[in-house]
């Protein structure tokens, strides 16, 4: 059930990093409980008012200060098919510049920012292109925030952590490019870190969901493939994994996103064993989450719902989630109502 107050945030709804850039997208939240209320940790996807007759975007330079890249439309070397991503001359480019920014809640429905607190930015030249979709998991007091780390060198995925949202230790690249959607488990299992995420093959293999495992959450091993995508599904072209697996009586209950070849995102479920999650229980056929809604279908790249983060509260899941690549916007599931849909695999 989509919560009546969708869109929770909009571009609108907050002033830009810096003078010269506007939000153009506002997405895919990290979502987790610090004194008692509700966080998001949101993506914030900028660049700058864009003129007639060309495309701009900003990178990070090294130092950390942004210049800002134009190119005229009318330039046959340039591939402007996704709204996304640019291709020129070669180079792939992102059109907007990604950091990070905290809003939280009593309620989980209204949410503003926090005096306070930092942005996070990208930083050095593994990040020069941003930070996106950052996943939170809160293990023993301390929240490890992967997010996937852009720039020419490729996606990977980065690694924060921090007690108090103040103070943060950077990791660097826990697992180079290609590789995004990673989301570490909130508990360890025999003894072990467990962590989900996406590599993608060029040539070989496709966009598919693997699980790690490190016994200090900096060093992972044990890769193993757990789900590929699936011809002429909802989930035909890539899949990977939301926020961090719910443990649930019948296994760990893992929402993922999938699109399709036409880069429609939906969202369904993996169940991995408790004791063994390299071991996949039962997966959706048909999708949990499909996106319906105006919101959804219309946007910075429409038909579009994708999670990374929720809260759970018994029987109830509320997925925080990102609307056409522009609103965050929330939806309540019954755990129970989304194990019953899973076809055993067993
Ligand atoms: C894809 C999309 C974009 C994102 C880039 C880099 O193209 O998910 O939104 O910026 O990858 O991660």
């Amino acid at each position: 059930m989509r919560f009546a107050e969708n869109p929770l945030l909009s571009p609108s709804d907050l002033n830009p990093s810096q003078e010269g850039l506007e939000i153009a997208c506002l997405l895919n939240p990290g979502v987790f409980r610090y004194q008692g209320k509700i966080w998001l940790i949101v993506r914030v996807a900028e660049r700058p008012p864009q003129r007639e007759g060309f495309i701009s975007f900003p990178i990070l330079k090294p130092e950390g200060s942004i210049a800002i890249i134009e190119l005229p439309t009318g330039d046959p070397t340039l591939d402007l098919s996704d709204p996304r991503v640019i291709n020129y001359q070669g180079a792939d480019y992102l059109t907007t510049l990604s950091h990070l920014r905290l809003f939280c809640s009593d309620d989980g429905v209204h949410f503003s920012e926090p005096k306070g607190y930092p942005k996070l930015v990208g930083d050095g030249d593994l990040e020069a292109y941003g930070i996106e979709d950052c996943r939170v998991a809160q293990i023993k007091g301390r929240y490890y925030l992967t997010y996937t780390a852009v720039s020419s060198n490729g996606v990977g995925v980065g690694l924060r952590t921090t007690g108090d949202w103040l103070h943060f230790e950077k990791h660097g690249l826990i697992l180079p490019p290609h590789n995004k959607d990673c989301a570490i488990f909130e508990e360890q299992i025999n003894g072990y870190y467990y962590a989900l995420h996406r590599p993608s093959s060029v040539e070989l293999g496709g966009n598919y969901i693997w699980l790690a495992r490190s016994p200090d959450s900096l060093h992972w091993g044990g890769h193993k493939l757990l789900a590929t995508t699936r011809k002429g599904s909802w989930d035909s072209a890539r899949i990977g994994g939301g926020g961090a697996p719910v443990k649930t009586e019948a296994g760990w209950l893992c929402i993922y996103h999938g699109a399709d070849s036409q880069n429609r995102y939906c969202l369904g479920a993996l169940l991995l064993d408790l004791q063994d999650p390299y071991k996949v229980l039962a997966r959706s056929m048909e999708p949990i989450m499909t996106p319906t809604t105006a919101y959804e279908l219309n946007g910075f790249l429409g038909q579009v719902v994708f999670t990374n983060g929720h809260v759970v509260e018994g029987d109830k899941l509320t997925i925080y989630y990102g609307a056409a690549d522009m609103f965050v916007c929330a939806a309540q599931f019954s755990i129970r109502e989304v194990l019953a849909q899973l076809t055993s695999l067993q």
